[in-house]
């Protein structure tokens, strides 16, 4: 059994590797809004999972606390907010990109194609990191969690229901969830529409213009 010095020195090189990511992330958000481009990457954000929580999981999923370093993906996890669903998609392609440079992805779950049955939808690719440490380099497992924002509202929401109900939402509640999982994912596909609009119209401003200056 690990004390809570234990813990809070193996939690290290991961608190490291988040803040890492997070720059990382940022950075390519930042370049894109230097070139005056649309970034795929609205925010970023991150954390490492509190001990309490990986006593939890561990216990739940029945992982030895030997092995968590190696079972449990999500011990350094990073969240990234975009605001269409297309942007997830190219998001992951941007992380398959960089691949074998600064991490490899190893694998990755489709919750939006395949939805969890609470509702829940994100794309999550679990990534390995490595972090430069006092005692040398020591990789880690990371869980990058790509969505939309109307996404990340509803996996709040459920969450901190689930939180307060310890897990157990009564039926009903849980219904309502589904139904408004439903209705976010209406808006994300309403606002797709919308933005093709826009960028259709101003495709059409822009010719339009250049043709008059052909004139
Ligand atoms: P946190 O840190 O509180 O967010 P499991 O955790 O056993 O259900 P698994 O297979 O270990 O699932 O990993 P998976 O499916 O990739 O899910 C891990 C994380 O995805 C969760 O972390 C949540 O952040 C998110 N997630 C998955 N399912 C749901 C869901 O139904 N609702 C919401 N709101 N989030 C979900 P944790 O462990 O909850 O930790």
């Amino acid at each position: 059994m690990k004390v809570i010095r234990e813990w809070k020195t193996m939690l290290i090189p991961y608190e490291q590797a988040v803040e890492e990511l997070k720059v990382k992330l940022k950075a390519i958000r930042n370049q894109y809004r230097e070139l005056n481009e649309y970034s795929p990457i609205e925010f970023v954000t991150g954390r490492v999972k509190k001990i309490s929580s990986i006593i939890e999981k561990a216990e739940r999923r029945n992982i030895p606390l030997d092995n968590i370093e190696e079972e449990m993906e999500d011990i350094a996890g990073l969240r990234i907010m975009c605001q269409f669903i297309d942007d997830i998609y190219e998001v992951v392609n941007l992380l398959y990109d960089r691949s074998g440079k600064d991490f490899t992805v190893l694998y990755e779950k489709d919750y939006i194609k395949n939805p969890k049955e609470s509702g829940y939808k994100s794309y999550h690719v679990i990534i390995k990191y490595p972090v430069q440490t006092a005692l040398g380099t020591k990789e880690i497992l990371v869980e990058l969690q790509i969505r939309t924002l109307a996404m990340n509202f509803w996996a709040i929401i459920e969450h901190s229901l689930s939180y307060k109900y310890k897990s157990k939402i009564p039926e009903d509640i849980r219904e309502r969830l589904r139904n408004s999982a439903l209705a976010a994912t209406r808006l994300d596909e309403e606002m797709t529409e919308i933005s093709k609009e826009v960028r259709n119209a101003q495709l059409m401003f822009e010719e339009k213009s250049n043709t008059v200056r052909d004139i």
